[in-house]
């Protein structure tokens, strides 16, 4: 089979000599000996990250349980279901059926209505009804940011209505703080080259951060949430839970969507509780997170990260997977950032890309089981894709883990030389180090169908997942990147910039922001002209970049383990406390 996933092959110019003789001072003697042997390990000095326990008990995860039980409400869902498929039939006015859509989506229940959506949004592409709402800045934003979300071409030529003879936003628009909010949130799916979307993203949001009181409270709530992040970098179901509570507030709300989010709501969370007390228990038995206590065990974190990736109940199977393999990232890349010498590296590395169980022989204890781990776990994904689907997963799946280890090793090297990249060479690297790549190949081979190999080598596909792990690795710094340099690591992107262009570190935090938006527009144009079978990866790399977001928001989500209450707080409404009825 020949395949050449994601181009870029990463400079690994000397394969590692397993037999290596490695030079060690102790005292003022000097020892020869070969990484792996017993005695190395006592005479290397090693970092540490000083990674806190996990803060999920184990015992307080498997015990985990909901009040909720869907069998006692499947009539009246189904009802409500009904009701909601008549309402998208119903409604007329080009408008309100737009709104509907919104709503159904920001409640966390688009997926149960894909086929109504679609029509909906044919209908509206293909009447002449909307050329009407020309003049109101809600609707035409609206109707971009709906069209251009589902892949439709859309031009964003219908915002310079609102400009005035200078060529700048009207100022009276300031009045419609409904239009602005919308023209904010569509702005945020521009591409590149679209200005007049740059310009709308400037105005908005200086006009929206300077609006008083004097508004609907409700209107208000909305416009500071936004502020806070955009709608189109949101985790979906947190973003759901929010709506849902907000709905509730809207003087025009439908009772049966309003009910019928509460109960998927909290189906949905049944169904997580009982895939993440199946995967602790995985976790817990292999006792990897146990014998290397130098690592962060972070189970419940990447659960967190999973149903932030992939939400839909249908792809249980997908979440299994994806929170095994990013939790195997997260203890490798301690291998690599915080424990191993770059001799030990240089064996692990060559240990993956071998993909040998000979291999294991060359490393030292910690690596054996280590490499063990993710030798089996991997090869069980892979059984499952050729039990269920007839594919043979194993050399994609080989090469994007022998990719980002090569990766790791690439900035191990560079952390033992002290070299400094610059920008651009340490993110041709790092969106490959981030593990975008393996997660979302791992996904790709993990939804239950049978996914066309080829596809991958598309440059839509390759596209997508470079800019999804491109937004990872940028927010990933922003968030961690002084705890790793304070303890010692490769400059990471804000580092590089500083040296390189000579500016201060807030400079050059606004320049990797900079940098995420345009990752964004990148990613953007990823929506359009795709096959349908791509759509759940596609859904998937956004997902991801949103779960980046998310996740470094408030600092270290990951390594820190949630430790500030927000984010902590977070996780329990996702996972463990559902809508109560009255
Ligand atoms: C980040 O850690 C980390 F471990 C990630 C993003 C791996 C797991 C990925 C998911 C759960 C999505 P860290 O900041 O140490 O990563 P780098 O690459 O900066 O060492
Ligand atoms: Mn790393
Ligand atoms: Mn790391
Ligand atoms: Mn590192
Ligand atoms: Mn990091």
């Amino acid at each position: 089979m020949s395949f050449t996933l994601l181009t870029p092959s990463l400079s690994f110019h000397q394969p590692p000599s397993p037999q290596r003789l490695t030079t060690l001072k102790y005292g003022h003697h000097t020892i020869r000996c070969v990484a792996g042997d017993p005695a190395y390990s006592d005479l290397v000095t090693r970092r540490s990250a000083n990674y806190k326990p996990s803060k999920w008990d184990s015992n307080f995860v498997e015990s985990l349980k909901s009040d909720y039980k869907r069998e006692n409400h499947e009539m009246y869902i189904e009802k409500l279901m009904g009701d909601v498929k008549h309402l998208t039939k119903e409604v007329v006015n080009p408008m309100e059926k737009m709104e509907l859509v919104d709503t159904i989506q920001r409640l966390g229940l688009g997926y149960l209505f894909n086929k109504e959506i679609n029509e909906v949004l044919n209908t509206i592409t293909s009447s002449k009804a909307t050329i009407k709402t020309k003049k109101d800045l809600h609707a035409v934003a609206l109707q971009f940011r709906l069209l251009r979300q589902h892949g439709y071409e859309v031009s964003p030529d219908a915002f310079h209505e609102f400009k005035d003879e200078k060529g700048g936003f009207k100022e009276s628009l300031c009045m419609d703080v409904k239009g602005m909010l919308s023209l904010y949130e569509a702005s945020h799916l521009s591409f590149q080259g679209e200005v007049v979307l740059d310009e709308a993203r400037e105005f908005t949001s200086t006009h929206l951060k300077a609006i008083g009181r004097n508004i609907d409270p409700v209107l208000l709530k909305k416009v500071r949430h936004s502020l806070e992040m955009p709608l189109h970098w949101r985790m979906l179901r947190l973003e759901a839970r929010w709506y849902i509570e907000t709905y509730d507030e809207e003087d025009r709300k439908n009772p049966s969507l309003a009910e019928l989010a509460k109960h998927d709501f909290n189906s949905v969370q049944t169904i997580y509780q009982r895939s993440l007390k199946g995967l602790s228990r995985w976790w817990r038995d292999l006792g990897l997170g146990e014998r290397l206590q130098f690592s962060r065990d972070r189970l419940v974190e990447c659960f967190f990260w999973t149903t932030g990736v992939i939400f839909d109940p249908q792809f249980q199977r997908c979440r299994g997977v994806l929170t095994k393999v990013n939790q195997l990232i997260t203890t490798i890349d301690d291998v690599y950032d915080v424990y191993g010498s770059l001799e030990e590296l240089e064996l692990f590395t060559d240990a993956v890309d071998r993909w040998d169980i000979r291999a294991m022989e060359q490393l030292p204890e910690y690596m054996k089981i280590c490499y063990l781990a993710l030798y089996n776990t991997t090869n069980d994904i892979a059984y499952e894709a050729l039990k269920e689907e007839g594919l043979d997963v194993i050399p994609y799946l080989k090469k994007v883990w022998t990719d980002l280890c090569k990766s790791y090793l690439v900035e191990a090297r560079w952390y033992g030389n002290g070299y400094k990249p610059t920008l651009e060479e340490y993110l041709e690297n790092a969106w490959t180090s981030i593990s975008g790549p393996v997660i979302l190949v791992h996904i790709y081979f993990s939804l239950g169908q049978k996914m066309p190999t080829e596809a991958l080598n598309y440059s839509n596909t390759s596209s997508l997942i470079k800019w999804s792990s491109m937004i990872l690795r940028l927010c990933d710094d922003l968030g961690t990147s002084s705890d790793e340099v304070a303890r010692g690591d490769v400059p990471k992107s804000i580092q590089c910039y500083m040296y390189e262009a000579g500016v201060s570190e807030s400079v050059a935090r606004d320049h990797i922001k900079y940098l995420i938006v345009e990752a964004w527009k990148k990613m953007n144009e990823c929506l359009v002209h795709n096959t349908p079978f791509l759509q759940p990866l596609i859904n998937a790399g956004i997902n991801l970049a949103r779960m980046a977001h998310c996740m470094y928001e408030h600092g270290d989500g990951h390594g820190h383990g949630f430790s500030n209450e927000l984010d902590k707080k977070r996780v329990l409404l996702l996972l463990a406390e559902p809508f109560k009825f009255m």
